[in-house]
């Protein structure tokens, strides 16, 4: 890839090389590290890590952040061979823009050297330590919030072995940082999950139970560590070779791990950081006491909205989210569901309509920039239904109340699972429960209220009180028999 005797990739060497309005906020390499991150993948580039770099430069600190890929080796490769730069272009509609962001203090590869990371979670400096590893990498049910022991799990918290699982590195990492006295630190869930920072202290505990940690020790720990909830917001889709030309079209230099991201960015953080914190208000980031109202707001009314459009969008035959948008009908049918069911299903912020925030949703979901897969956003249904769509009708039932468009949303999820769009190309399952998805679907009868029953039988992914609610399964079964017989844009544009 170099020419130029190696000048041609992005790096310290090259900065000065970039359009002045490219460049980091910060100086590179000068701030020294106090935060460590799990998942370094395109969201974390676009979001925490822009943030971080920007209350950086707003009030100092040192809050330089160590990057550490649990998983991938060609992120890691592909940043330390720029010295942990990358770039994020902002793509609106009618402009885009690419700045370089200098957070990262140092990237590493948690599988390939994970007494490293264990290392790294046990400095003193270290004193936040932030997750984007999705949903699925916590091991948690998604209903109940219990941690799922599988063999890898178990030999990650029973033996000597090094970790290769997200709980595994956190509990290994706890503990070398408890035997080195090195203070406070606050585990910080930026997922997607319902009550981020609850789920996060319940994983944790669960694992050094499991892992037959004495109490002393985990009350000890108890009282060190914190764990702020949060609700993150920014849409950024994977990187595709089109991401990494347009950067290397801004920077004059080639960036392999550029990422590409809407203008909007929202970060709502729980102000609980016992060994302090970056000044991220600076940044734009709301600092608070209850993330709670936020999170429902944004699982509900953004990923909820995102998942009904992946899912009629990818079964409809349109290859993005933007594309999906302009079914005739969805936006009305999406416009129901949020006023007539997510905004009855919990109280909003104050000073937001779960409507308005619902309007401001779908333009961003409309940006023809940003070319989000339906595809991608349709991965892991199973772990991530019950927080956008399963809670609200939940609620709704639960006030004796219908939940009639959520109910064409599950609907819109089990034709998904059905495997093939409505012209009869082949759906991709990527779930991790898919193995348990198929042979529940392979015993159904194949009616629509077979399916239904079929996938309203894994308790951990359907809350029980909806699993038996016979209205809302009839409610589902009618509009996933709809959707089999007429096709989604049949239903759509008679639906609202
Ligand atoms: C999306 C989210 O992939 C998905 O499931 O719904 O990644 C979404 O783009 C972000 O949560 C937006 O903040």
């Amino acid at each position: 890839m170099a020419v130029n005797g190696g000048t041609d990739r992005l790096g310290l060497a090259t900065l000065r090389r970039l359009p002045e309005q490219s460049r980091p906020l910060i100086r590179p390499g000068t701030v020294p590290a106090g935060i460590v991150h799990l998942g370094l993948g395109a969201f974390h580039r676009a979001h925490q890590a822009v943030c971080t770099e920007a209350a950086v430069d707003a009030a100092g600190g040192d809050w330089g952040i160590v990057g550490v890929a649990p998983r991938s080796t060609e992120l890691v490769e592909a940043l330390a061979a720029q010295d942990a730069l990358f770039s994020v272009t902002t793509l609106a509609a009618d402009r885009s823009a690419t700045r370089v962001v200098g957070a990262l203090a140092g990237v590493r590869h948690a599988a390939s050297d994970p007494a490293a990371v264990v290392a790294l979670l046990a400095d003193p400096a270290i004193r936040v330590v932030t997750l984007t590893v999705t949903e699925k990498a916590y091991r948690l049910d998604p209903v109940s919030g219990a941690l799922r022991a599988d063999d890898e799990l178990t030999l990650d918290l029973t033996t000597d072995r090094p970790p290769v699982t997200v709980p595994g590195l956190l509990v290994r990492g706890l503990l070398a940082r408890a035997a080195a006295q090195a203070g406070p630190v606050a585990l910080v869930s930026c997922d997607n999950l319902p009550s981020n920072g609850r789920r996060l202290r319940g994983l944790v505990q669960q694992s050094l139970a499991l892992a037959g940690v004495p109490d002393a020790v985990q009350d000890a720990l108890a009282g060190q560590v914190s764990f702020p909830g949060t609700m993150v917001d920014r849409i950024v889709p994977a990187s595709t070779a089109a991401t990494l030309a347009n950067a290397r079209a801004a920077l004059g230099v080639t960036d392999l791990a550029a990422v590409a991201a809407e203008p909007y960015l929202q970060w709502v953080v729980e102000d609980d950081f016992p060994g302090g914190r970056p000044r991220w208000e600076q940044a734009g980031a709301v600092l608070t006491t209850d993330a709670g109202p936020w999170e429902r707001l944004k699982l509900r009314g953004l990923n909820g909205v995102h998942s009904a459009v992946a899912y009629l969008g990818a079964v409809a035959g349109c290859e993005t989210i933007a594309d999906a948008l302009a079914l005739p009908g969805l936006t009305d049918v999406l416009r129901r569901f949020v006023a007539d069911d997510v905004a009855g299903s919990f109280t909003p912020p104050e000073g937001t309509t779960v409507v308005g925030y619902g309007d401001e949703v779908l333009a961003r979901f409309a940006n023809p920039a940003i070319r989000h897969r339906t595809l991608q956003v349709a991965m892991d249904g199973s772990q991530k239904l019950p927080q956008r769509v399963l809670h609200t009708a939940a609620d709704l039932r639960a006030q004796g109340r219908p939940a009639y468009w959520s109910a064409l949303v599950v609907a819109a999820w089990l034709r998904f699972l059905d495997g093939r769009a409505d012209d009869g190309t082949v759906l991709p399952l990527d779930d991790p429960l898919a193995d348990r998805i198929t042979t529940a679907l392979a015993a159904a009868d194949g009616t629509a209220a077979g399916t239904v029953g079929a996938v309203f039988a894994l308790s951990e992914v359907v809350p029980a009180a909806l699993a038996s609610d016979d209205g809302f399964r009839a409610d589902v079964a009618g509009w996933l028999g709809a959707l089999r017989t007429h096709g989604v844009a049949t239903v759509l544009s008679g639906a609202a």
